[in-house]
């Protein structure tokens, strides 16, 4: 079973995405997802002009000897552009691997350890009555875990609120969804304005103003999107310690891994991190200093399937449960593979989802359940989605970029 086809399909549907099509000489098609939001067409490259000419003719079954080859030989290692191609193919061959063997992903995994993935979706508005429809609304979408993101008084747009977003991907009922789309189709990036201060001030009221209105049951969560400083992140932690989050995501940039026992020492609010990070050394430290609860790395930006799973692996040991990230800038591709693997590992915490477009369904189709606020992968052979490449083809790639942030006083800031 030789790769005999290796495309990189750009589609734009509701948003870019990046997408490795395998075809082997025995007619067998494996997807992969290589979508860095905002930086797609870096990887579209890495992978047309440097990885593709290496897949030609390779024996499609050897996964892990492929993974190697491309991390080794590439000499340069790590990093979002490469990581996020090596990504796609190992889904690829993953994919194919499992259709030869006619059966789902997650039973060549080792098969299902538990009935389905508990997920949260993102419940965010300017101002609490906004907040509250939200939450009514995924409530209403039967999801049992909530992501709370609020505006912030005296700040004009600011990460995770859907009503700042400058396009709706596809209409609801009442008109607007209630996703935050975070990438802006724009020839530059749109700046944001951030003052951790009054931030640091709000954010617990939002959180006592929900419970309130929906009681201690609940698992919320919440994400500071990388901008306090460690002794800020501790503070956070500690004033949202009475309202018993699920997890608080991205308090302080990771790079300096350090920063988290100060945050340790302070607060017993679990912590998520990762979703930025593309290899198991990037968590080595903080799986070995329990200094987090949850891996929140995704199977595209973490070298696929094969290294997520060792990385899920090492935190098992630690008690550390994955969280795997799930916004709509990782494809249905992505999304599936996410899904297959966090049905076979035993140490699944929670899966972010956030739903895709509807042109999106029709470009990418498949066959995972929503059900109760779980996810299924689904029973069809390999992933369980389809790329429809006519339909890619009718929407071209269209240059967005993620925001960046300034302070009031022109300081460039995490966003
Ligand atoms: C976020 C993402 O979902 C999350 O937790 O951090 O929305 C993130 O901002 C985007 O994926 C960036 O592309
Ligand atoms: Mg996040």
């Amino acid at each position: 079973m030789f790769i005999d086809s290796a495309e990189v399909i750009v589609t734009s549907p509701d948003r870019n995405f990046v997408t490795l099509r395998l075809q082997t000489d025995d007619g067998l098609v494996g997807l992969g997802d290589a979508t860095l939001n905002g930086r797609e067409l870096a990887v579209v490259s890495y992978l047309r002009d440097h990885v593709v000419p290496l897949l030609i003719g390779r024996d499609a079954s050897r996964i892990e000897d492929t993974w190697q080859f491309l991390y080794r030989s590439a000499y340069w290692r790590r990093g979002p552009v490469t990581m996020a191609a090596i990504a796609a193919v190992d889904v690829a061959l993953w994919d194919i691997k499992a259709k030869a063997a006619g059966m789902p992903l997650y039973q060549l995994l080792g098969g299902a350890s538990r009935t389905g993935l508990l997920t949260y979706g993102h419940a965010s508005g300017q101002d609490l009555p906004e907040l509250f429809d939200s939450v009514r609304h995924h409530l209403e979408l039967g999801y049992k875990a909530i992501r709370i993101q609020s505006g912030v008084p005296g700040l004009k747009s600011i990460y995770g609120i859907a009503s700042n977003a400058t396009f709706e991907i596809d209409q609801t009922a009442e008109g607007v969804r209630y996703d935050h789309e975070p990438a802006r189709r724009a020839a530059l990036p749109f700046e944001e304005d951030w003052d951790t201060r009054s931030y640091l001030r709000h954010i617990p009221t939002v959180f006592e103003a929900v419970r309130n209105e929906f009681g201690p049951a609940i698992p919320l969560l919440h994400d500071a999107h990388h901008r306090l400083t460690p002794i800020q992140a501790a503070r956070l932690g500690k004033d949202l310690e009475p309202f018993d989050l699920f997890w608080l995501e991205d308090v302080t940039p990771a790079e300096n891994p350090e920063a988290l026992r100060l945050v340790r020492q302070h607060t017993t609010t679990p912590l998520a991190i990762g979703e930025i990070f593309n290899t198991v050394w990037d968590f080595q430290q903080i799986i070995r200093e329990q200094l987090i609860d949850y891996v929140r790395g995704a199977v595209t930006h973490m070298g696929g399937i094969s290294h997520l799973r060792k990385t899920l692996d090492y935190a098992a040991q630690y008690q550390i449960k994955s969280g795997m990230h799930g916004p709509t800038d990782i494809s249905p591709v992505g999304m599936a593979a996410a899904m297959h693997l966090g049905l076979a590992i035993h140490n699944f915490g929670i899966q972010e989802y956030m739903q895709h477009g509807e042109r999106t369904n029709v470009v990418f189709e498949q066959s995972f359940t929503f059900v109760d606020g779980m996810l299924h992968p689904g029973e069809r052979p390999g992933l369980g989605v389809e790329l429809n490449v006519d339909a890619a083809g009718e929407y071209p790639y269209v240059q967005a970029y993620l925001p960046y942030n300034r302070l009031a006083d022109g300081t460039v800031h995490d966003w």
